[in-house]
């Protein structure tokens, strides 16, 4: 007996600016873009969801634009009638129908969650397990810009008490200069932060093999995909030489890559997201994986709005292995919120939202305000 027919799915793209531009190895963000998902269910349920992309298809090959198309035209003319309470079985149809595109599937899954919690009205952290923790640190990720400028910023954060973590965006330019900027990042910022990388896979394995040493001399407290996701071999080498823990992220998309990391010793940490994931399901799966593999987990970010930060909550606060924190600062580098309720942001920890579903409602005028035209 199907409990709750999905009757319509809207999709609409939204493009909020951020408040300084974030600058990436090979790409800058001025602005970040959605597409919001809307699950249209009988007797007036309704549930959101949020696909979203690091500011292109630089990162994982999916863009807002091909995602609208995709659900539009290959995955919502499935979902009609469907039955959302059955969030499994759906997206496994998903799977047969589309390969890949995990960021697409996230946002129908996540707008599934909601309607199911709302439905029952239930946090979905319940429908999760429940809470392992009701909060998670907040590592504040800094562009690959001059040392001078992200040493202000970061300076800024620290004295307003809101983030004693941060993440270096780096993999830019000429190795030698981006270690020099890097070690006088870390050395002004010491002791009162930590300071970690992230190359996005931008060196070979020569290059960080010469030059992640110095980092660590310098005092970082951790280095994020060193390189190129399918240098699973280098990734092994650099967590063998290193002291300090290597975090694989672009080679760390499904389960199976989760199972291979681990039987290859290839990274000392996880960082789970839940658009490269496909949904707060997946992210559940491999976080299972890293728990039997005693491998701590990362909840990374995707710059996503309040929305999209509100689901990934549920699903870290809920999965055991998530012991390293997280990078959840999208709401607060954006200049508008897309929730009539932002989230809560305290003593440099985030908050899963309480309430029915994630928590959290679209606020329908920003909706209006910020749709593509
Ligand atoms: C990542 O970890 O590569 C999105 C924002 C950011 O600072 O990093 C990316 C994701
Ligand atoms: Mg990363």
């Amino acid at each position: 007996m199907t409990q709750l027919p999905i009757e319509s799915v809207e999709t609409t793209i939204l493009d909020v600016p951020l408040l300084r531009p974030h600058r990436f190895a090979t790409t800058t963000m001025h602005c970040q873009s959605f597409v919001i998902v809307k699950l249209n269910i009988r007797d007036g349920v309704q549930g959101i969801g949020e696909a979203v992309v690091a500011g292109g298809p630089w990162w994982g090959g999916e863009t807002v634009e091909g995602i609208k198309v995709l659900i539009d035209d290959y995955l919502a003319p499935h979902l009609i009638d469907a039955d959302a309470s059955q969030v499994g079985q759906i997206a496994a149809r998903m799977d047969q129908l589309v390969a890949g595109n995990p960021a697409a599937k996230a946002g129908i899954e996540m707008a599934l969650w909601d309607a199911v919690g709302r439905w029952l009205g239930v946090p979905v952290y319940t429908l999760l397990g429940g809470l392992r923790r009701s909060s998670l640190p907040v590592t504040w990720a800094l562009g690959a810009d001059p040392a001078e400028t992200v040493i202000e910023e970061a300076q800024c954060k620290l004295a307003a008490g809101e983030h004693t973590s941060f993440k270096l965006k780096m993999g830019a330019g000429d190795p030698a200069a981006d270690v020099r900027r890097v070690t006088a990042v870390t050395r002004a910022l010491a002791p009162h932060a930590s300071v970690r990388v992230d190359l996005n896979g931008a060196w070979d394995v020569v290059t960080a093999t010469r030059w992640l040493p110095h980092l660590q001399d310098a005092g970082i407290d951790l280095v994020e995909q060193p390189v190129p996701r399918w240098d699973t071999a280098g990734m092994r080498q650099l967590a063998e030489r290193l002291t300090i823990p290597v975090m694989a992220d672009e080679s760390l998309l499904t389960t199976r890559d989760a199972l291979a990391l681990w039987r290859d010793r290839a990274a000392d940490v996880f960082a789970l997201k839940t658009a490269k994931a496909g949904g707060l399901s997946p992210v559940q799966r491999i976080g299972a994986i890293a728990e039997a593999a005693g491998i701590p987990c990362y909840a990374g970010t995707t710059l996503e709005s309040s929305l999209g930060t509100a689901a990934s909550l549920h699903a870290f606060c809920a999965c055991p292995a998530l012991t390293m924190g997280s990078e959840l600062f999208g709401p607060r580098l954006m200049a508008d919120d897309l929730a009539e309720e932002p989230i809560t942001y305290r003593d440099g920890q985030v908050h899963v939202p309480d309430g029915p579903g994630f928590g959290v409602t679209l606020d329908e005028k920003k909706l209006t305000k910020y749709r593509r035209a």
